[in-house]
């Protein structure tokens, strides 16, 4: 019988989210033999069927296997090395699995992985409560559940997202957030269809940036650059398969492999990330410690990151009684966050023209296209990209 925690009782750590940052961070603590209870608001439906990511890291992939976690992504997951870039100026394609650190990514997706780790962190014992909305976190480590009763534990770890009661927490303590908007939109689209290229596809486009993604051998995920604001019941499949045929210029490198729209929701591109990612007993990873825009993929790989570092942190304090670890937990992330945020706006840049006919419009998109003939051109940028594409 898998033990159920009395919730009164103080666990050493209660995990608020169950997404990639949470159930990663819950099989790590559990592999220590470090008790943990993780509270979830949706139902398991729900959790398990939210699609959004695909690309895997290296690095992601290496600390689900390490950690017994691999198996999934080892016998479903795809290798992927290859992205191709489409402009008025003609395509050109980037091995970057031979570029840079040669490392490819693995594409799995994200509600895929969570199943993975669901199904893992039950089998070994963990205590997951679906339904159990985290409503305020206390300093004292105590969790409010919404409609139940509050949860103690020795470490509060918020790893629920973006807007999520983690954030608000430290927001409450005066943690100062870092912000951009990119002021730009994406439709996001999943599609009842297998992949129309082998390679990731970036299209620029004046009428805006079309992106291609594999996700399994029967559904892709497209993206079509769209107006802040955009209603996505505006976009029938008509009108989404003639945008993504001009932009993706079907005409001169032939058809897409159209299927029925399944999903389609509408991504604004925000990054932030905050100062300090916890103090005390509540500490945070993955998104609700920075939200980082869906333009190099690299959230859910930062969250994989993020719940591997503070697994060893925390672990340290409760086996050991040493701070040390969660002291340097900000050290530790930071830089590596950064990175990524660095990578992902320059990656923003290359992708998103600016709109309209003016002087400055004019300049934007000219020094856009300067920046992917460097970038088709120069084995020295190639690795640049390469390195940081696939780099955590
Ligand atoms: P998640 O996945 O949002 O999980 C948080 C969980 O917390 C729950 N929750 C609460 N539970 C209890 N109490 C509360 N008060 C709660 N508030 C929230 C939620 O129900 C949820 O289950 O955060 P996590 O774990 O930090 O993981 C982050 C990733 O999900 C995210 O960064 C990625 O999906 C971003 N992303 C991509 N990342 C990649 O690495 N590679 C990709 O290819 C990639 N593609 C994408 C993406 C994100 C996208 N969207 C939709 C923004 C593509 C898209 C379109």
């Amino acid at each position: 019988m898998r033990k159920r925690f009395d919730l009164r009782e103080q666990v050493g750590v209660v995990i608020v989210g169950a997404g990639p940052a949470g159930l990663v961070l819950g099989n790590l603590l559990l592999d220590r033999r470090i008790d943990c209870v993780i509270l979830e608001r949706r139902g398991r439906k729900a959790v398990e069927g939210r699609a959004r990511a695909g690309f895997l890291a290296a690095h992601s992939v290496r600390v689900l296997t390490e950690h017994g976690l691999g198996t999934g992504v080892r016998e479903r997951g795809k290798r992927h090395s290859t992205c191709l870039f489409r402009s008025d100026q003609g395509e050109f394609t980037l091995d970057y699995g031979r570029l840079g650190r040669r490392e490819v990514h693995t594409v799995h997706p994200q509600q895929e992985l969570v199943r993975d780790l669901m199904a893992e962190y039950l089998r070994r014992g963990g205590e997951l409560r679906f339904g159990a909305e985290a409503e305020e976190i206390h300093e004292d480590g105590r969790v409010r559940v919404r409609g139940g009763e509050d949860v103690r534990g020795r470490y509060v770890a918020g790893c629920d997202g973006h807007r999520g009661s983690a954030r608000a927490a430290q927001a409450a303590r005066g943690v100062r957030t870092a912000r951009r908007d990119h002021r730009v939109s994406w439709l996001a689209m999943l599609v009842a269809a297998p992949p129309s290229l082998a390679a990731v596809g970036y299209a620029l486009h004046e009428r805006g940036f079309a992106g291609h993604m594999a996700r399994t051998d029967t559904v892709t995920r497209y993206y079509l650059q769209c107006p802040r604001g955009t209603d996505p019941a505006d976009w029938s499949e008509e009108r989404i398969w003639a945008e993504l045929a001009t932009r993706m210029r079907t005409g001169e490198f032939g058809p897409l492999r159209q299927g029925a729209v399944l999903e389609k929701t509408v991504v604004d591109l925000r990054s932030d990330v905050l100062e300090s990612p916890g103090a005390d007993r509540l500490w945070l990873a993955g998104d609700a410690a920075g939200l980082i825009s869906p333009s190099a993929a690299k959230g859910a790989n930062l969250a994989v990151l993020q719940a591997e570092l503070l697994a060893l942190a925390l672990e340290s304090a409760l086996a050991h009684g040493d701070d040390k670890g969660l002291d340097r937990y900000a050290a530790d992330c930071l830089p590596r966050v950064w990175r990524a945020h660095e990578f992902s706006h320059w990656m923003s840049g290359l992708l998103h023209g600016p709109s309209g006919d003016g002087a400055e419009a004019r300049y934007g998109r000219a020094l856009q296209h300067a920046r992917l003939e460097s970038l088709r051109t120069s084995r020295a940028h190639q690795d640049f990209f390469a390195e940081n594409y696939t780099g955590i």
